[in-house]
């Protein structure tokens, strides 16, 4: 039996736009631990993690709140690698989108010392590789793929050590369409995949799942960084920086359960909820029903 572990960590440290604190209460709310329980999992509720509040100060070198994002990723890190050693899946209700360096961090440590071969997909409509260089906002929550590929702040990049918690090629992107031009130039000078609105459009999220999917393998441990805001705003209103033009409920739910038929899922983020832009938490509610795709719902049960 999958024995899941959720950790809520509730913090808007490295958004500009507030709220993305109040995530973890909205899922639980929306009633995700009873949604999986009733999918046959052994569901255990950490609680919140607690760390430093939002100073809502203006960025310094590049970065806003770099020591409060600092604290709250070593927390992330500490919760999600001693639910893995202990044998559980980690769910990491956040928080805004910079916590997955942490989660993120502490997954590429426990496969190393494994041997298993790590392999993300972010699934969102930013790209989130800003360096401070490239950065428009300073926000943290705009940088996680580039620190998590060892281009950012040593605190930050080096939370599992000194090497990079991922090499370009272990991670996927799916459903961008805001990135801006010097993150562009990042993301194809390194060469990540990423598969765009257009190629959902061109290719139909069924082709872009299997070709995201192919390297996937027995020794492979699958994590998932879903940003809500990748989701089109229309179903998912509840986000902080919304962008058009995003998957619909219908393509999302295939991602959800092509993910769940690799068998190689290991570790998730549900990110960047923001219940204070909510309608009576209904990107909540649609959360929980995407996870439990996500964790082998399916309309009929198969034996
Ligand atoms: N790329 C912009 C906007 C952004 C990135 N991630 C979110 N917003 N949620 C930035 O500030 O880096
Ligand atoms: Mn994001
Ligand atoms: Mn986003």
């Amino acid at each position: 039996m999958t024995e899941l572990t959720l950790i809520g960590a509730p913090t808007d440290v490295g958004a500009s736009v507030l709220g993305a604190s109040m995530g973890p209460d909205a899922l639980r709310i929306a009633g995700i631990a009873r949604a999986l329980q009733g999918l046959g999992l052994a569901v255990q509720d950490l609680g919140n993690l607690s760390g430093p509040g939002n100073p809502q100060a203006a960025p310094q070198g590049g970065f806003r709140h770099l020591v409060e994002v600092t604290r709250w990723n070593e927390a992330v890190f500490a919760a999600t690698l001693s639910a893995l050693q202990a044998g559980r899946l980690p769910l990491l209700m956040g928080g805004d989108h910079c916590l997955a360096i942490g989660s993120i961090s502490a997954v590429a440590r426990h496969c190393s010392a494994r041997g298993r071969r790590l392999k993300v997909l972010w699934f969102d409509a930013h790209a989130d590789a800003n360096t401070p260089a490239s950065s428009p906002s300073g926000n943290l929550h705009g940088m996680p793929v580039a620190c998590l590929l060892g281009h950012g702040p040593a605190q930050l990049t080096q939370l599992a050590g000194a090497a990079a918690a991922l090499q370009a090629q272990q991670i996927t992107l799916v459903g961008v369409r805001s990135v801006d031009a010097t993150e562009k130039s990042f993301v194809n000078t390194l060469g990540i995949e990423v598969y765009d609105m257009r190629s959902i459009d061109e290719l139909g999220m069924r082709a872009v799942m299997q070709a995201a999917l192919a390297d996937v393998d027995e020794n492979t441990h699958l994590h998932l960084s879903f940003d809500m805001d990748g989701l089109d705003p229309t179903i998912a209103p509840g986000v902080g920086t919304p962008v058009r033009g995003g998957p619909t409920y219908r393509e999302t739910q295939l991602f959800m359960e092509m993910l769940a038929d690799s068998g190689a899922l290991g570790s998730v983020d549900i990110m960047e909820l923001n219940p204070a832009l909510d309608l009576r938490n209904q990107t909540a509610e649609l959360a929980v029903d995407l996870l439990e795709s996500l964790f082998g719902k399916s309309t009929l049960m198969r034996a």
